[in-house]
């Protein structure tokens, strides 16, 4: 096995990832910025399938328009060349300042109008490159003082904000979905749509539900200690897994954006499983960066490494279906069971029947479930034994 990355994996990196720096809160950069130009040569020669970047990962902040359509030609023409797609675009939101008390929950009318501008203008250039997905990650949407935000209003003007976006992108006859990508706190002390489940109660309050669907996170739900699996299988229970987010992350700390499997490799390997299993045909995309002490190669060794795991868990994942062994466990532990319907649709008549039906509690009590081993058979798969 090679596990050699080609493009019909889908593979896709942001050009933040790659090109970060190695800033931190207490730290200046570590490496010096990469030409987007550069990554994207890098990562069709890697094996990548895509890039993804936000506007001003490309073009400065107040570019004039002539230099931005001269940044964007070229960039164009690295893609080109590299074959390398871009595969979503989004907005920065967060990095200047007037972005400190929020964009489109921003306490200040302008500044909300501006972020939406801000936003229009990003949009038609992920439309110009050819994204089919545009991420939203509200990370200065929150607050730290509750008393001086209300809540109510923030979900209002958000709600207001998506809404008059996807009628421009109706508008403009754009392609493109919106996925909203949650995330609990970072860089706000509570940021609103804190998780994949308050997203999708939210995108069920918009005009146009369904051109928006969610970008979930590894590192976002698993701040929280909530399980990513469950939260990508309900989102791909509604339909609304659009795109995704994979890095690591250990519980407890701040946003690590790891190498992909870095952490918990257990849960890696339930993701990647549940992700080649349920026909996820979008890009894996990886929202992560190479540690703070890595040169430039160790970047590329880094990128490297988030394909190659995702392709040796993929292998594991096929290995694991065609065990016996463990087909034998799933049974004894019920996992086929749980596919076929309790009681069907309501009528009368089933209704009469179930209170009726007598249960021999002693038995049902007395069954095990086999989740040992089960579990420990996972566990050697992974361990390659
Ligand atoms: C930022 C954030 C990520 C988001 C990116 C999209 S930017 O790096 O930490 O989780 O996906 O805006
Ligand atoms: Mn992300
Ligand atoms: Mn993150």
């Amino acid at each position: 096995m090679s596990y050699e990355p080609r493009p019909e994996h889908r593979f896709s990196f942001g050009l933040w990832t790659v090109g970060n720096v190695g800033r931190d809160p207490f730290g200046e950069p570590t490496r010096a910025p990469l030409d987007p130009c550069d990554s994207v040569r890098k990562l069709g020669e890697l094996g990548a399938y895509g890039v993804s970047l936000h506007d001003n990962d490309l073009v400065p902040l107040g570019a004039a328009a002539d230099e931005r359509d001269r940044i964007v030609a070229r960039f164009r023409r690295a893609l080109d060349e590299s074959g390398v797609r871009v595969t979503m675009a989004t907005t920065n939101l967060f990095t200047h300042p007037v972005f400190k008390d929020g964009a489109f929950t921003s306490n200040d009318p302008g500044v909300r109008r501006f972020a939406i501008q801000k936003a229009m203008r990003s949009i038609d250039l992920g439309a110009e490159l050819g994204a089919p997905v545009y991420v939203f990650w509200g990370g200065r949407e929150g607050t730290e003082s509750g008393a001086a935000k209300s809540a109510i209003d923030a979900l209002e003007r958000y709600r207001e904000a998506i809404n008059f976006l996807c009628g421009y992108v109706r508008d403009q006859g754009y392609p493109l979905r919106f996925a909203l990508e949650p995330k609990p706190n970072e860089p706000r002390g509570d940021v609103f749509l804190a998780t994949v489940g308050h997203a999708l109660a939210f995108i069920e309050q918009l005009d146009y539900p369904e051109m928006v669907g969610v970008n979930p996170e590894v590192a976002h739900e698993t701040m929280a200690g909530l399980n990513f699996c469950h939260a990508v299988a309900q989102a791909l229970w509604v339909g609304k897994l659009f795109h995704i987010d994979l890095n690591a992350q250990r519980i407890g700390r701040y946003d690590q954006d790891l190498r992909f499997g870095q952490e918990d490799v257990k849960e890696a390997f339930l993701l990647v499983r549940l992700l080649e299993e349920s026909g996820y045909e979008g890009p894996r995309h990886f929202d992560a960066h190479a540690l703070r002490m890595e040169d430039a190669d160790g970047v590329w060794d880094f990128a490297a490494g988030c394909m190659r795991t995702y392709l040796i868990l993929a292998e594991k994942a096929k290995a694991f279906a065609a065990d016996p062994r463990v087909a034998e466990a799933l049974a004894a532990a019920g996992a086929p069971d749980l596919g076929r319907e309790t009681v069907g649709r309501y009528s009368a008549e089933a209704a009469a029947l179930l209170r009726e039906e007598e249960f021999d509690l002693d038995a049902l009590a007395a069954r095990g479930y086999a989740n040992e081993r089960l579990d420990q058979l996972l566990v050697e798969h992974l361990l390659g034994v």
